[in-house]
Parts: C-alpha cells; structure tokens; sequence
C-alpha cells in the first residue's frame, strides 16, 4: 500500500499521463491529423483500457490535498466518482475490443463514448 497521500497521487497521474499519449494519438487518427493505422490503434486502445483500471486505486482517502488536480469533491460524492470512473473502464474495454475487429463506425462510437467518459469526470472532479 501507499505510504502517504503523495505516493497515491503520483501513481494515479503516472497511469493518466500514459492514457493520455495513448488516447492522444487515437484522437489524432479519429480527427484525421495523421492516417489511421488499424495495429497501432489497436495496440492504443488495448493499452488504455489496461491502464483504465491503474488510477482507482490512487484515489485514496487524504489525496486530494497536494500536487493534485483532483477536487475534494471525489470524496464528497465518492460513490458517483466510482461508478463514473467504472464507465470509463467499461467503455475503455469496449474500444479494445471493436478496435481488434476494425468496424470504422463501431470505432468512430466507442472512441467517442471512451472520450465523453473522459470528460464527464474531468468536468465534475478535476481543477480546470
Ligand atoms: C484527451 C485528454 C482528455 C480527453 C478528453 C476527451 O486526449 O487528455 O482528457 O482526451 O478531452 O474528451
């Protein structure tokens, strides 16, 4: 276990700053700012829903205070905070897998689903 809050608070942001290369250069194939390359997205979206499941365990009581964005209201509402952070795995879980098969329409909609899970917490529990 995590010896102190900042321990936690460093292992969380370490797994999101790796989500977010691999989600980042997904969102540049979506956008059409480089070609889409079915293996490499793939390979991205079979990291980020590995990695989806890394930051939960970094939510620990007292972590809100220190070199975080993250707001004391996650554990006001802890248990919307779960089942959001929950969502997310899911729908993380679900891009692998059309990923793999290459159905661009199945894509193009759990990419976006993925990225509104994203951000619906972002909006409610992270410092702007
Ligand atoms: C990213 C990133 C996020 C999400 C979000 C999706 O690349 O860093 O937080 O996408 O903007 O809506």
């Amino acid at each position: 276990n995590f010896e102190e809050p900042k321990d936690a608070i460093e292992y969380r942001q370490s797994a999101f700053g790796l989500i977010s290369y691999n989600f980042g250069d997904m969102a540049a194939m979506m956008k059409g700012k480089k070609p889409f390359e079915a293996e490499t997205f793939a390979m991205r979206a079979t990291n980020v829903a590995a990695l989806s499941k890394i930051p939960f365990e970094g939510f620990i009581d007292g972590s809100d205070k220190g070199d975080t964005e993250a707001l004391a209201k996650i554990w006001q509402d802890r248990a919307d905070f779960d089942s959001k952070m929950k969502t997310f795995q899911e729908n993380a879980a679900i891009l692998a897998t059309v990923a793999q098969k290459g159905n661009q329409a199945e894509i193009k909609q759990a990419f976006m689903d993925t990225g509104k899970s994203c951000k619906g917490c972002h909006d409610v529990y992270k410092k702007d």
